[in-house]
């Protein structure tokens, strides 16, 4: 039985989710996993208790339940890792960090996360307009990277974590990203830390 006082609630094909998933492992902070279908998370139960959007990523931490997966990073990296690495506490740093938990919650949702949700999950609507905001992020993503190895510090923090999973999903969203050799190393860079779950490139190519 496990002891874990932390709980998340979210699924394995969710970039939202494995962001927090992996940050939960990077910090070493043990907790219990509740795979939460569809059909759970859109019960009166789920958003009576947890989240009232019926959404996932949630976290539950003693008392405190938390959804949003980048507020959920915030909380984690203030509480559990007192160097201040991966969300740092000064102001500039900081402010870096946060410009690209935007992006994450921006352009990547609605660019390579939206494209993915029509591609492969036949989410209803036309994949082209989110194709070309995709483009659009990862090629200013691709400029970005080309004289630094991460997205907002010298290190990895919680912006390479939120930015991770639907960038590395792309290609299941009809998106190549072989014209991004930078956002490519980077992905590479962030799925060889420890505790991150690398993302299968299911349809590359296909
Ligand atoms: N702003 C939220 C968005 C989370 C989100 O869109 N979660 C999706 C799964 S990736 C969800 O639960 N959608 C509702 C549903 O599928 O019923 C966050 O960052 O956590």
């Amino acid at each position: 039985m496990s002891t874990a006082a932390v709980s998340l609630y979210g699924t394995s094909l969710s970039g939202h989710c494995h962001r927090v998933e992996a940050l939960l492992r990077l910090l070493a902070v043990p907790f219990r996993y509740h795979e939460t279908p569809a059909e759970d998370r859109r019960s009166d139960v789920f958003r009576a208790t947890l989240n009232p959007l019926g959404e996932i990523p949630v976290l539950v931490d003693g008392d405190l339940i938390l959804p949003d997966s980048n507020a959920i990073l915030v909380y984690l990296a203030q509480r559990y890792d007192s160097a201040g690495t991966w969300y740092p506490r000064e102001a500039i740093p900081a402010a870096q960090v946060q410009r690209w938990l935007s992006v994450a919650a921006g352009e990547i949702r609605r660019g390579p996360c939206q494209a993915r949700l029509i591609r492969r999950f036949g989410l209803p609507g036309d994949p082209a307009p989110a194709q070309e905001m995709a483009r659009r992020i990862l090629a200013v993503m691709d400029g970005h990277l080309a004289d630094r190895s991460f997205l907002a510090l010298f290190h990895p923090t919680i912006a390479d974590l939120a930015c991770y999973a639907y960038v590395a999903w792309a290609p299941e969203g009809g998106i190549d990203l072989d014209p991004y050799p930078h956002v490519r190393s980077w992905l590479a860079r962030i799925a060889a830390l420890p505790g991150v779950r690398a993302m299968a490139e299911s349809e590359r190519g296909a």
